[in-house]
């Protein structure tokens, strides 16, 4: 019988830093303060429909949504570990209107900052869908020894050291990338530990599942009704037929997409011609995380992670997952340029 090793997350990230000169641990040990609130997080999102913490915490947040108890509960989660933790200067999160700058002597020593989004898919919590926390993390451009200041945040998403997910699933998984590669932890709650089971992830180049929200069709632009048209019309001969899913939490379908191949899509609309998902801590991580898995993702006119933010909340459309599909979507915006 092997005795097969199974890493955990602390293990493999030290086994990861001690491979790079002049490391200093900082990225580990903020690894694993985002893996203790995950772990957090699991707990009350496991038992949310035995206890009162379903339903909607009575306030609205900065985008004008409803806010879930779940939502405040796991924002306080993420906000203590890394305020707690010896490795974040500050953060900036979904349910906050401002970021938070930490203030404190070991803060304020620290070289990272890390933007997300404590509970993305919310509104699918009390319908037991796969929801998710959502994270990139940033070397600070003010120096260590001072309070960090705003300008560490609007960076774009091509300057993250590190992003990555966690999907509360039929299991729990932790998956993040840094430019080495990205890796994929699954919980394992007899030893309240994430271990290593999807080494090196690689999106497939090619994939046969498009991802989009079909009840806003008639709004969106030429080009993503074109491709649309496209994937519905694919046959044998011409790399389908294509299947159409969409689960409506972000984290699920770029889960799937990363493990699967395909492309999710959340183009702008007559509506919000900006498009819906945010900018710094859902499109930004995914896009690191897919293009280090060997995946393309862009607004339709440019990549994603060379986007200059302009605002904390910023959105942008996104057209994301494998490069062969992202391409031949693009390839219609091209035309219609
Ligand atoms: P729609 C969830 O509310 C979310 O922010 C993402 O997780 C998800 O991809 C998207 O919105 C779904 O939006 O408009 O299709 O319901």
């Amino acid at each position: 019988m092997i005795n097969r090793q199974i890493l955990t997350l602390d293990e493999f990230t030290i086994q990861q830093y001690r491979k790079i000169p002049n490391a200093t641990g900082e990225l580990s040990s903020l690894l694993r303060d985002i893996g203790l609130a995950g772990k957090r997080i699991n707990v009350e999102v496991n038992k949310a429909g035995l206890v009162d913490i379903l339903g909607d915490e009575g306030t609205t947040n900065v985008q004008g949504e409803d806010v879930k108890k779940l939502d405040v509960f796991s924002n306080n989660q993420m906000v203590g570990v890394l305020q707690h933790g010896i490795s974040c200067a500050g953060i900036g999160s979904e349910e906050m209107d401002d970021v938070v700058i930490f203030n404190d002597e070991i803060s304020n020593d620290s070289k990272y900052v890390v933007m997300f989004d404590p509970l993305d898919g919310s509104s699918n919590i009390d319908t037991n869908a796969s929801i998710g926390t959502i994270f990139g993390i940033y070397r600070r451009v003010t120096s260590p020894g001072q309070p960090a200041s705003e300008a560490d945040f609007l960076q774009a998403g091509v300057k993250q050291v590190a992003a990555g997910y966690i999907i509360y699933g039929s299991s729990t998984m932790l998956v993040y990338a840094t430019r080495r590669g990205v890796n994929g932890f699954t919980l394992d709650p007899s030893i309240g530990e994430f271990c290593l089971s999807h080494p090196d992830i690689k999106i497939p180049d090619n994939g046969k599942i498009y991802s989009v929200n079909h009840g806003n069709f008639f709004q969106y632009e030429a080009p993503v009704k074109k491709y649309i048209d496209i994937c519905q019309n694919k046959t044998k001969e011409n790399g389908g037929p294509y299947t159409q899913r969409y689960i409506g939490s972000m984290v699920a379908d770029m889960h799937r997409s990363l493990i699967k191949g395909g492309i999710f899509m959340y183009p702008g609309t007559t509506d919000k011609p900006g498009g819906k998902l945010r900018l710094m801590y859902e499109c930004n991580p995914f896009a690191f995380i897919v293009e280090v898995a060997g995946g393309m993702a862009s607004n339709g006119k440019q990549r994603i992670l060379d986007i200059v933010p302009k605002k904390l909340h910023d959105r942008t459309p996104v057209f994301i997952g494998s490069t062969k599909m992202v391409e031949e979507c693009l390839s219609y915006w091209k035309e219609s340029q």
